[in-house]
């Protein structure tokens, strides 16, 4: 067997050591992350949960670390040994400082730890809504999500865009959460506590990102087969850019006429009951709207990258990527998915 310090042990635990001081180093880092992380908080609601689980670590961790030191001085000082095997400490009982001490300092920490934490969950929730703000409506859907913006007459899916927020220009967003089927959550570490979207219960989120970039999010609440495939984007634009999206997002779909046939077949098959493509007949409101399809990286909440491959293999049978989805497979012929295709490449 292998002696517990020798070298090549030492070594490992070195190296093991140094790659999670490196993804600490990561998880910390600042700015938007390439992974839903909560160790990098983005906006004020998260910089206030960040703190107050440091302050929780803090007084745990002390709690943890004397609490073990007094188990190992106890271990050590009073084991058993040959020259001294009835190694016992003096036993005391009935002792009412001993009693009370150990009855009222956990209370105590307790009720520091009970305060701080209600103070911040009621100074997020309070947080009075500015009049510049910017209102979406997210709605969740059996396996993705639907994002209107009433003041601006947009609805997209799947990747939500709002404008940073700074200290000069401060523009939070509110989100009005609610749901078509079953429990969701909406949850984006960064940019604001996870909140659930409950069918005719409405609840309230809001979040100011600091920083422009792209922030990962997921469903957080078992919602059915696909749930681990209900994937987030929040885009926080600077406010040009994001005045620009708004301005591409409230034209009408694009009417190319060297597409007509790809767009005749989706006015006339199922599709148009299930999807809406403004400026046509198709109204549905199961699935995604499709007006501005090609505005987004992803298919179905992140299930695919939106490559001109991926799009066709889902329009075949969206089962490739999301088995289980609400999607059924048309069973059309590939001279139709690929006018199909060639339809909604041009949704820009
Ligand atoms: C029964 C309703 C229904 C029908 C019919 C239907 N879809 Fe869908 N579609 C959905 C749902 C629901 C989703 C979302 C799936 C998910 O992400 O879980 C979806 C997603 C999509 C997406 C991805 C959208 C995005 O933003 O990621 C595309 C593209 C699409 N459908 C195209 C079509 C086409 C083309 C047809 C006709 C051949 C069609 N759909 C027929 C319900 C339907
Ligand atoms: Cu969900």
């Amino acid at each position: 067997m292998q002696h517990p310090l020798s070298p090549s042990r030492i070594r490992s635990g070195l190296s093991l050591a140094l790659c999670f001081c490196a993804f600490a180093w990561r998880a910390f880092a600042e700015g938007p992350d390439s992974i839903p992380n909560t160790f990098a908080p983005a906006s004020t609601p998260t910089h206030e949960i960040f703190d107050l689980s440091l302050f929780a670590l803090t007084v745990t961790g002390a709690i943890f670390v004397s609490v073990a030191a007094l188990l190992t001085f106890v271990c050590i000082r009073y084991h058993n040994s040959r020259s001294n095997p009835t190694n016992e400490p003096p036993q005391v009982y009935g002792s009412l400082q001993v009693e009370l001490a150990w009855t009222v300092i956990p209370i105590l920490i307790v009720v520091v730890l009970f305060l701080t934490t209600a103070r911040i969950i009621f100074a997020i929730q309070d947080e009075p809504e500015p009049a510049n703000a910017l209102n979406v409506t997210v709605i969740g859907h059996q396996f993705w999500w639907e994002f209107r913006y009433p003041s601006y007459g947009i609805v997209t899916a799947n990747e939500l865009h709002i404008p940073v927020s700074t200290p000069q220009q401060p523009e939070p967003t509110f989100l009005r959460l609610i749901s078509a089927d079953v429990d969701h959550s909406f949850w984006v570490p960064q940019l604001a506590g996870k909140t659930d979207l409950i069918p005719n219960h409405p609840n309230e989120l809001w979040m100011d990102p600091h920083e422009p970039g792209l922030y990962l999010g997921q469903c957080a609440q078992f919602c059915g087969v696909e749930h681990a495939k209900m994937l987030i984007r929040v885009y926080a634009d600077t406010p040009a850019d994001f005045a620009a999206w708004i301005k591409d997002q409230q034209q009408p779909a694009s009417n190319d006429p060297a597409v007509a046939v790809g767009r005749r077949i989706f006015e006339t098959q199922a599709c148009m009951v299930c999807h809406t493509i403004k400026g046509t007949r198709a109204l549905g409101t199961v699935g995604p709207d499709l007006t501005h399809l090609m505005s987004r990286a992803t298919l179905a909440a992140g299930a695919a990258l939106n490559t001109p491959a991926n799009l066709r293999a889902w329009v075949e049978n969206p089962a490739t990527f999301k088995p289980g989805c609400l999607m059924p497979a048309m069973h059309l012929s590939n001279q139709q998915v690929d006018a199909l295709v060639a339809y909604l490449s041009t949704l820009r």
